[in-house]
């Protein structure tokens, strides 16, 4: 039977749920963290809606080539490219345009911010404005969608310094500890949304015939131990000289100083890969390297890293620009990037390791 949700911290152990067991869906568990005092009623409502906004998104990405949304946003020689200087898919466009629309009304926001948008956006004067502000990056991995593989969404929610007022870009320069949520939804063989108020992380797999999100693992841990690691490896002449060495290691297997072989999975999604980590340990990063030094690394601090590094936090892991804890970092812009090294805490430990003791000895 399972436990009762009011009086029951979720167990800090991966924890799946077994069929049979009384089912758990998204609203009942928002509403038992809302009893706890853990959460109010404008943010319960704040990830409904964009749980429903990713239901909406996964009909879009689920239909393929069938829907006609396939491909790049823009006509030939007018592509479309966004504020990242990156060409925008169609489905990047419309899962904005879903995220946007499904959250201007509810009353529970400030403002918007979005990896696909120059600018952040506050709630129309038409609608009553919250004390919440809501960032995403719609559909992460996009550059996967033409060929099937998993893509997701990122989100993140932070308090309104100045709630029920117009939110400016400044407003959402906050480090990622001031994050009240966090969370994605990975669009792949079943659409699943992983989540945190800051009490766990929990994985709700979305039940398409309810059309509901069921949880189906409460309290995800982090080994922090592992033998896999998740990287570009075609970028290794361009890196730094500690990620040089730490990687040299990893793959030295249990002839290196390592003392053991290590595996290699790339997906190039980042939902997937964090996905995986999540579930089975591992490490993520996207290093610095010469190609990316100029903008800070390539993965976004505010859109990305922050949210995933809330989520492996609260799953007992580690994340790391590779100097410093990512939930630490001072925002001091909107789109600015980072290096990152998240995932199973030892092994991020060890990461780091590499860069303090290269940077002592320059
Ligand atoms: P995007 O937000 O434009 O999709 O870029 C982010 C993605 C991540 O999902 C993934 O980890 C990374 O870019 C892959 O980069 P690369 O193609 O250099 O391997
Ligand atoms: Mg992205």
């Amino acid at each position: 039977m399972a436990a009762p949700f009011n009086t029951v911290p979720p167990p800090m152990t991966n924890m799946p749920i077994t069929a049979g067991s009384q089912s758990i869906s998204l609203t009942r568990y928002l509403i038992e963290e809302q009893r706890a005092g853990r959460i109010n009623a404008d943010l319960r409502l704040l990830i409904e809606v964009v749980a429903r906004a990713c239901k909406t998104i996964s009909i879009a990405v689920g239909k393929g080539a069938l829907g006609g949304v396939l491909g790049d946003a823009g006509t030939g020689d007018e592509a479309s490219i966004n504020i990242q200087g990156e060409a925008q898919k169609k489905l990047d466009v419309l899962s904005n345009e879903i995220l946007l629309e499904a959250n201007a009304w509810g009353g529970h926001l400030a403002g918007l911010a979005s990896e696909e948008m120059d600018t952040s956006q506050p709630i129309p004067d038409a609608y009553p404005r919250g004390n919440y502000l809501l960032l995403f990056d719609p559909l992460d991995g996009s550059s996967n969608i033409d060929v099937n593989i998993s893509v997701g969404t990122i989100f993140s929610v932070l308090r309104a310094p100045d709630g029920g007022t117009h939110a400016q870009d400044e407003h959402f320069l906050q480090p990622g500890t001031a994050q009240v949520a966090a969370g994605y939804c990975t669009y792949g063989p079943s659409t699943m949304l992983v989540l945190t108020v800051g009490n766990g992380t929990h994985a709700f797999t979305l039940d398409r015939e309810i059309g509901s999100f069921v949880m189906t693992t409460r309290g995800m841990r982090i080994p922090a131990e592992t033998k896999e690691f998740a990287v570009n490896m075609s970028n290794q002449r361009f890196w730094e000289a500690p990620m040089q060495a730490y990687v040299g290691d990893l793959l030295a297997g249990s002839q290196g100083p390592r003392g053991k072989d290590f595996n290699m999975r790339w997906v190039a999604s980042m939902v997937a890969d964090v996905h995986r980590i999540l579930t089975r340990g591992g490490i993520f990063s996207y290093p610095l390297d010469s190609k990316c030094a100029a903008k800070g690394g390539k993965l976004r601090l505010m859109y990305e890293a922050n949210p995933m590094s809330l989520l492996v936090e609260q799953a007992g892991g580690a994340a790391s620009t590779g100097r410093q804890r990512m939930l630490e970092v001072q925002p001091t812009g909107l789109h600015q990037r980072v290096p990152v090294f998240l995932g199973s805490r030892s092994e991020v430990e060890a990461a780091e390791r590499y860069h303090a003791e290269h940077d002592a000895s320059a």
